[in-house]
């Protein structure tokens, strides 16, 4: 691989700044993510601090930082937003080092600009924002907070847990942000691609989903594009005819249009994050058995850090690739709607998305789309 030069990007990106959530009450959430998913509250924005219209409530965990918002006043637009899709994901924020530069090589691109940049201030120092249109109504601000040391932006104020962990909880559930997958409608994925290719000079992952494995398993075609340094990694989805109603186009009616459907977040310990989660109440699909016993994936699995029954116990799965392996596990939707959900992955060496799990993944989301009554 050429060595990255963010000199010759033309639109260079650090990685990624936050992942904006609408949801239906954004207290309970911040409550869930905080008590389940072990995240730290941070920094505040509601009517005590002036903003009458939503509650937002911004959690960490390692290199992620979530915003949860939630409108106050019912004439406010989160409501309208969450009418139409449910809690979801409205905004996947990147840290740039340059807003113009960014704004201008998206505009000669023709991408539409949401927000043109400006800087925001306050006691802290001051922060430039600018926002361009992605799929659906999904947008990417970006974001440059060099000149910034405000717990978030403008606006918020610091607020720290109230939490206490559960004793011998890990320290943190999760480190980083690995990927954000966009689910796209019929033949649009390779148009999302392209908008990613020129508009935010991304580049193509090697990983793809073509005809052959959608029609069989997955009843979805996806192929991967990345920044320039790779910090950021979008995945995307088209649904694709199979014998059953696709698990994306299950997503995009109960969406009611394009968006986010998983982030994948990284952990250095799978088996403590998902224990962790599991003592919490959050649900994953189930691996059965005979995925660990099928001697063709044994065999092409290899060793991995623990003995496979450790994985079998937690229905965590692996994939094996020419750089290494990794392990992931998927929960089932976090809303009421069958649509957003969490991936966790412990990667070691591989750069791939567990291409060689895809049928038995596929087939668990399908008996859960069954369980629903979507086929
Ligand atoms: O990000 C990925 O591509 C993998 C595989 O509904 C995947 O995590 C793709 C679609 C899906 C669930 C997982
Ligand atoms: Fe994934």
């Amino acid at each position: 691989m050429v060595a990255y030069d963010d000199t010759t990007d033309p639109f260079p990106v650090t990685g990624w700044d936050a992942v904006v959530w609408v949801v239906g009450n954004a207290t309970q959430a911040a409550h869930y993510y905080q008590s389940a998913y072990g995240m730290e509250l941070v920094a505040y924005s509601g009517p005590e601090t002036g903003n009458r219209d939503h509650h937002a409530y911004v959690l960490r965990s390692g290199a992620i930082r979530f915003v949860l918002k939630g409108a106050v006043d019912p004439a406010s637009p989160l409501v309208d937003t969450h009418r139409r899709h449910g809690d979801g994901i409205t905004d996947i924020a990147l840290e740039v080092p340059d807003v113009d530069r960014c704004i201008a090589h998206a505009r000669s691109e023709g991408a539409t600009i949401v927000e043109e940049p400006h800087d925001v201030t306050d006691e802290h120092g001051t922060v430039r924002l600018a926002a361009i249109a992605a799929y659906g109504e999904t947008v990417h601000t970006l974001v440059d907070r060099s000149q910034y040391r405000g717990p978030y932006l403008p606006g918020y104020v610091e607020r720290t847990s109230s939490h206490t962990k559960r004793p011998g909880a890990p320290k943190r559930v999760f480190q980083a942000l690995d990927h954000v997958v966009g689910n796209v409608e019929l033949g649009k994925m390779d148009e999302w691609v392209a908008f990613y290719n020129r508009v935010m000079g991304f580049t193509n992952m090697a990983e793809f989903v073509g005809d052959d494995i959608a029609t069989e398993y997955s009843a979805l075609m996806s192929k991967v594009v990345a920044s320039g340094n790779h910090r950021v990694k979008f995945p995307l989805n088209e649904p694709a005819a199979g014998k059953k109603k696709s698990q994306i186009d299950e997503y995009l009616e109960f969406y009611q249009g394009p968006g986010a459907q998983h982030l994948a977040l990284a952990t250095n310990d799978i088996l403590a994050s998902v224990d962790a989660l599991r003592a919490e109440g959050v649900e994953f699909l189930a691996t059965p058995d005979s995925y660990y016993e099928d001697p063709e994936l044994r065999a092409r699995i290899g060793e991995v850090r623990v003995p496979i029954s450790e994985l079998q116990k937690r229905g965590i799965l692996v994939d094996r690739d020419e750089d290494g392996y990794l392990l992931q596990i998927f929960t089932k939707p976090v809303g009421d709607r069958p649509t957003v959900f969490f991936e966790l992955i412990e990667r070691h060496g591989s750069l791939g998305f567990g291409k060689g799990n895809f049928q038995a993944l596929f087939e668990a989301i399908e008996r859960e789309q069954a369980r629903r009554g979507n086929f």
